[in-house]
């Protein structure tokens, strides 16, 4: 499994432009082990996230406002123990981002995703391929994940997200685990944050060519993807990490369901990046 996103980027660096500019935070100054005093971040929380307030309205799906009427407030994630804040918040574990409140997240906390990640081989130029959407809310392309239903096992969603937003049904239960963990999410916030669980599955040629992909109400297209080192780079938030480490298992001697001349196509690719 890869290993955790220690200095997050994206959620200091971007933000979804609703959200007010983030307070500056150094890279010396992530860790809230470190005194920053003069620390003042924003506070923001998205319309829609107050709309979906559970405490007030009983179809929404976003954690009460007012921390208080939390029945359970995270005490640990993926990432590990959580640290408290003194109005008694889970802190973001990678550090500060330079916003306070949830944002476009429901939960404080860990708002926890599936990430399902498909690859292939292409028939015709040998090329390695991810099958992956265009994000409505930015453009950017990205692993088909989601959001994990509440009580759902996630091998269930990672079965669900893949068909809504790509139209493809696979068995995820069957893929192999490589990651799970914190997420460097452009939507993070100091008081709730994405983390996932990202499983892979690798298809023969001809299987990937029956696949008949079409876009999700999530997605503005979807489309098997080239994996350049181009490419890679510019995926949305950690997707470009999990698809190295996608890449190290497939490159991996003796993985089932890899040709040796596929896992020398993935060396090369490996190589490169
Ligand atoms: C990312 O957001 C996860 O890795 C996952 O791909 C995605 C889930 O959020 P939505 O696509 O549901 O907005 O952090």
């Amino acid at each position: 499994m890869a290993e955790q996103t220690v200095l997050h980027v994206k959620a200091r660096l971007e933000k979804p432009t609703e959200y007010p500019e983030r307070f500056p935070v150094p890279d010396s100054l992530v860790s809230w082990e470190s005194e920053y005093p003069d620390y003042s971040p924003p506070y923001y929380v998205s319309p829609v996230v107050l709309r979906n307030d559970s405490s007030s309205n009983p179809g929404g799906w976003a954690d009460p406002e007012d921390i208080s009427l939390l029945k359970e407030t995270p005490r640990q994630s993926f990432a590990g123990m959580l640290r408290l804040d003194g109005k008694g918040r889970a802190l973001n574990p990678a550090g500060r981002t330079g916003m306070a409140g949830r944002g476009l997240l429901g939960k404080w906390g860990p708002n926890y995703a599936a990430d399902p990640i498909i690859t292939c081989i292409n028939s015709t130029d040998r090329s390695v391929e991810m099958l992956a959407v265009q994000r409505r809310d930015n453009g950017q392309w990205a692993i088909p994940g989601g959001m994990v239903d509440k009580g759902e096992e996630i091998s269930a969603t990672l079965t669900r997200e893949l068909r809504e937003e790509t139209g493809v049904v696979l068995d995820m239960s069957l893929g192999c685990l490589i990651y799970q963990g914190y997420v460097d999410d452009p939507r993070n916030t100091d008081h709730a944050w994405m983390e996932t669980t990202a499983k892979h599955l690798h298809l023969d040629p001809e299987t990937a060519l029956r696949l008949d992909p079409v876009a999700g109400s999530d997605a503005r297209a979807v489309r098997w993807f080239p994996l350049t080192p181009e490419n890679i780079g510019k995926l949305y938030a950690s997707h470009c990490a999990l698809v190295k480490a996608t890449l190290v298992e497939l490159s991996r001697v003796g993985r089932a369901g890899v040709t040796e001349s596929e896992r020398e196509i993935v060396e090369r690719l490996l190589q490169a990046l």
